[in-house]
């Protein structure tokens, strides 16, 4: 074994034995072929390029970045992925959209700015070139003359024609509403934006509500399409869809309109799933936010006690304040029934009111029961099986008969009823069928500066007045030392003070900032026309390109950012602005979820705390011990994350293993949607296939001479056809898993595979040079998706051993399946398998006289037939069977 000298960073290699090729470090060559792989990926394109025109188009987009200024190892897994499939792609022939851009608007920036003092455009700046030179560095390959940066006023400015479009078309508006706010980063927040504890998804600080102006743009006018074109998204997975079914929460079910007081002036009205339910309506329920509950708490002091206390009580709390000036009447039954304010029930949904019906469902059970636990719960719907036993209450199966109790519709199924009710209601004017949708409306306003001004002036005389689309963008004014948190916008009087588009008098602009979700909403749009300065793109090139074919990304984005996409693709189709007619103006075609990257974490057993490395004690082939106590930490795989010490930077990885075994460590370790736990010690594997290629390579590349232009030779040996089948049916599943499957783990396996069995067939000379060479060919471009610069370095060492030119990166085309002109026998005696004879497949022909003859010139057939009186012998297909004399 000979070493070289480490000269850069990064550890080297020993190659086997066997063949015996210098030890290569791959940082080095990730180093060498860095701009030809990274950049050079043109000329790959070109070399491909028969007839431009007959191209086929492929738009592969990953999720582009915040950014921070680091590329995390989630990044690396997502842009491998997009960049191997990239990679194949263009060496099938296709012309690849592979852009990437910056996600650059939000809070990270601005609190960088206030903390350091740094102008956010030049703190996003500087990362921006940063995480672009780590980009380069994983050799990821991106169309990077379609870059786009939603914080570029180019940019913006059509983020800013966007919100004006919708505003013209009743889609943008400004409302007071009960808002989300982030005590911490002093801005409003959606509700998606909440996490189940209350809690803000950025700062983790606890939630407050107030009551704002907002500006919403109107989802909920898209939720049938949102919801019902789900279903022709046959290649997203359906975790996701289901995710996104329940976001939207379609209902259908009845709206029932109960009158209050017998005065036809007031009336509440419910949404309920269960109309059938209406003879066991023992009350209704009303939200906090009610209209009539705010109309009766201006004169009820404790119902405004109670208001307040109730913003305090538990989601699943029973309380109940009886509006006792009020009853409704029942519109079926007639009868008077209580009005009470409940927690609850949400004012969001529906009407913010509810039937309650202790007898059918479990929270109006629970609430009876506190609030009217004397009075007793009564049924109208039974059990389609009336023997099975006493009725228990509440009694919620859907699917069931009507009781007595309910005169007309007695002994009907609920179903039926259900109709039937409403359609008697109908009749009334006291009820109607509705669909109802748990989705709300899109809460785009943030009082913060890093984010595309909301184009709106604010007029005394003319109202809210849209900036004239000539006059954008509405450009952020520069600030500088931002101070405090909140936004800066508000304060700055050149900014704040303009002239009414309309009636020239003076007036206000709008301070408000857009979500950063509405900047990402369109950019796939965007990058196919990046330059155009007079619209936010093309539309030829949006109805040819959009849906994006690929579309990588996490996971975490499965509800907010694809829905909110799919609403601004669906409207901008609906404005004539691309034509995605035939796809329902869905955004993407194929969604592939890459799960989360974990890394090891070691918690102290003691105290339950997590440990830095660095109070940590590794020995290599030894077990980690906590220096401190000598005791095991506790190991497992968790989200990376600063306050558990697991995270791991690329960078670092990258320096250390070089490019091309980090990305294929990246995809071997786990399939593309399920988490990856970070496991450096399994690279040593990823290292010694890669040795194999550039051994195999050199041993190669000094024999014989051949053509650059070698096919598989005609006449080929058993092994030979053993070998070729072997890859051929390889390089299908080769082709299958980047272009059906994106089973991108299993391409390592295959990888692997190959490499060992041209090594074997070389090292065993079971092939000849000619085929050897052959296929190393198909073998360098196979796989080039993944470790490009291993690819490049062997290709340059059989082009110079081989005195070639050889440039093609032509992906491979499986070849046919060769038959084999010898078969196995197995030789049978007295019923046991005694050894098999491969041979000629037409063996049997010569006869049994010959086939006994030549079956006893060999060792094995002398040694089991020789002695034997042989009676009978059969010739079945594969098989000679003996019976013979003992
Ligand atoms: C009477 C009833 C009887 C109900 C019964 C259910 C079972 P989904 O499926 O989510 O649409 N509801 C309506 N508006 C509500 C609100 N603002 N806050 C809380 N609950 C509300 O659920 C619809 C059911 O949720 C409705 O049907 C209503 O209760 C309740 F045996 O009406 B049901
Ligand atoms: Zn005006």
């Amino acid at each position: 074994m000979r070493r070289f000298p480490i000269k850069l960073t990064g550890r080297h290699y020993s190659g086997s034995k066997a063949c015996r090729a210098a030890t290569v470090n791959l940082g080095q060559l990730g180093q060498k072929w860095k701009s030809r792989t990274s950049q050079g990926i043109m000329s790959l394109e070109d070399a491909n390029d028969g007839d431009k025109n007959s191209k086929k188009n492929i738009y592969i987009l990953s999720q582009f970045p915040y950014p921070s200024g680091a590329l995390h190892m989630g990044h690396l897994r997502v842009y491998v992925i997009s960049d191997s499939l990239n990679r194949f792609y263009k060496q099938n022939g296709y012309k690849v959209i592979h852009p990437m851009g910056w996600d650059a608007f939000g809070l990270p920036a601005e609190n960088a700015a206030i903390d350091r003092g740094i102008d956010p455009s030049v703190w996003t700046k500087d990362n921006i070139s940063k995480m672009k030179m780590q980009m380069n560095d994983m050799l990821a390959n991106f169309d990077w003359d379609r870059e786009i940066a939603t914080c570029d006023p180019e940019y913006y400015k059509f983020t800013q024609l966007i919100f004006l479009k919708l505003f013209e078309h009743g889609l943008a508006y400004r409302k007071e509403a009960e808002i989300n706010w982030d005590p911490v980063d002093k801005t409003v927040l959606a509700n998606e934006q909440v996490d189940s504890n209350g809690c803000s998804w950025r700062s983790g600080a606890v939630v407050e509500k107030r009551l704002l102006s907002q500006w919403f743009l109107g989802i909920t006018k898209f939720a049938p399409e949102l919801n019902h074109d789900l279903k022709y998204l046959k290649d997203w997975p359906s975790k996701v869809k289901s995710m996104q079914r329940n976001w939207i929460g379609e209902s259908h079910g009845s709206e029932v309109v109960f009158k209050v007081n017998y005065e036809n002036s007031e009336e509440i009205a419910v949404f309920t799933t269960r109309a059938e339910t209406i003879f066991s309506a023992q009350y209704l329920a009303l939200a906090t936010d009610h209209p009539l509950v705010k109309k009766y708490a201006l004169q009820d002091e404790s119902l405004q006690e109670f208001i307040k206390r109730a913003e305090k009580l538990p989601e699943d709390s029973k309380e109940g304040y009886l509006l006792y000036q009020i009853k409704a009447q029942n519109p079926i039954t007639g009868s008077d029934i209580p009005v009470y304010v409940a927690p609850y029930v949400f004012g969001g949904y529906g009407h913010g009111a509810v039937m309650g019906c202790p007898a059918h469902d479990e929270r109006d059970y629970a609430f009876w029961c506190e609030n009217q636990p004397e009075t007793p719960v009564f049924p109208c719907v039974e059990p389609i099986d009336k023997n099975a036993g006493s009725l228990e209450l509440p009694f919620t199966a859907k699917d069931a008969l009507m009781s007595e109790l309910t005169g007309e519709f007695k002994g009907m199924s609920t179903e039926d009823a259900r109709i039937k009710i409403t359609e008697k209601l109908q009749k009334d004017k006291l009820g109607s069928q509705k669909i109802q949708y748990r989705l709300r409306d899109w809460l785009i306003s943030r009082q913060r500066y890093w984010g595309a001004p909301i184009p709106i002036i604010h007029c005394d005389h003319c109202g809210t007045v849209p900036v004239p689309e000539k006059d954008l963008p509405v450009l952020l004014p520069n600030v500088t030392g931002l101070k405090s948190r909140g936004n800066p916008l508000s304060q700055i009087s050149e900014f704040v003070n303009v002239d009414c588009p309309s009636c020239g008098q003076p007036a206000k602009r709008e301070t408000d900032t857009m979500d950063t979700f509405m900047d990402s909403s369109w950019y796939y749009f965007r990058y196919l026309d990046s330059k155009n300065s007079q619209l936010p793109f093309n539309y030829e090139a949006a109805s040819k390109n959009v849906p994006v074919d690929l579309y990588i990304g996490g996971v975490e984005h499965a509800i907010l950012h694809l829905l909110y996409s799919r609403f601004i693709a669906k409207f901008l189709g609906s404005i004539g602005m691309w034509d995605g007619s035939s796809h329902k103006c869905e955004p993407f075609g194929r969604l592939i979820t890459q799960g989360m990257v974990q890394g090891e974490t070691y918690v102290n057993p003691d105290n339950g705390k997590f440990m830095k490395p660095d109070e940590l004690e590794t020995n290599p082939g030894k077990k980690i011990v906590i220096k401190a106590t000598g005791k095991q930490p506790k190991v497992s795989y968790e989200k990376m994350s600063k306050s558990k010490y697991n995270g791991v930077d690329p960078k670092d990885c990258i320096n250390k293993y070089g490019p091309d075994a980090i990305r294929a460590h990246i995809l071997f370790q786990a399939p593309v949607s399920d988490i990856l736990n970070w496991d450096e010690t399994k690279i040593v594997g990823i290292e010694r296939w890669i040795q194999k290629i550039l051994n195999i390579s050199t041993t190669l590349a000094g024999r014989n001479k051949y053509g650059e232009n070698l096919k598989t030779p005609s006449n080929l040996t058993d092994s030979e056809v053993k070998f070729h089948n072997e890859i051929q049916r390889l390089l299908q599943n080769l082709t299958d898993s980047f272009g059906k499957n994106v089973s991108l783990n299993t391409v390592i396996s295959d990888y692997m595979k190959f490499t060992n069995a041209l090594e074997t067939a070389i090292k065993k000379k079971l092939i000849n040079d000619e085929l050897a060479l052959c296929n190393l060919k198909k073998l360098i471009n196979v796989i080039y998706p993944v470790v490009p610069s291993i690819s490049e370095e062997a290709r340059e060492i059989l082009n110079k051993g081989q005195s070639w030119h050889w440039e093609s990166y032509s992906w491979p085309e499986p070849e046919a399946q060769v038959e084999s002109s010898t078969m196995n026998f197995q030789i049978i005696v007295n019923g046991k398998m005694k050894f098999m004879y491969n041979t000629r497949k037409d063996f049997l022909d010569i006869g049994s006289e010959k086939v006994i003859t030549e079956l006893l010139s060999l060792p094995e057939g002398e040694k089991h037939l020789a002695k034997a009186d042989i009676k009978k012998v059969i010739l079945k297909k594969n098989i000679i069977s003996f019976i013979t004399l003992k």
